[in-house]
């Protein structure tokens, strides 16, 4: 982080970014997310591994249906749940 341990607005979403694209990034389709690479970043990053969970976070997040998730369906979910907490 640039300014040592201060975690500011802009690196948290510095971060968000970075982590959707590290695992968007590992098949062809490299701007948006595939089931396996979105359960990929759940299992690593969020510990959630049963697949019930899984294809329900899919299913959530892929507002349009096309089966792939972008960067704006993934934050719009993320929101969501947050704002639900
Ligand atoms: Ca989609």
């Amino acid at each position: 982080m640039a300014d040592g341990a201060k975690l500011t607005l802009f690196s948290a979403l510095h971060f968000l970014k970075e982590t959707f694209d590290q695992y968007a990034q590992r098949d062809e389709n490299k701007g948006t997310l595939s089931k396996k690479e979105l359960a990929e970043l759940l299992r690593e990053q969020g510990n959630v591994t049963a697949d019930i969970f899984v294809s329900s976070y899919f299913t959530g997040m892929d507002q349009d249906g096309d089966s792939r998730i972008t960067f704006k369906e993934y934050m719009d979910y993320l929101i969501e749940l947050y704002i639900g907490y």
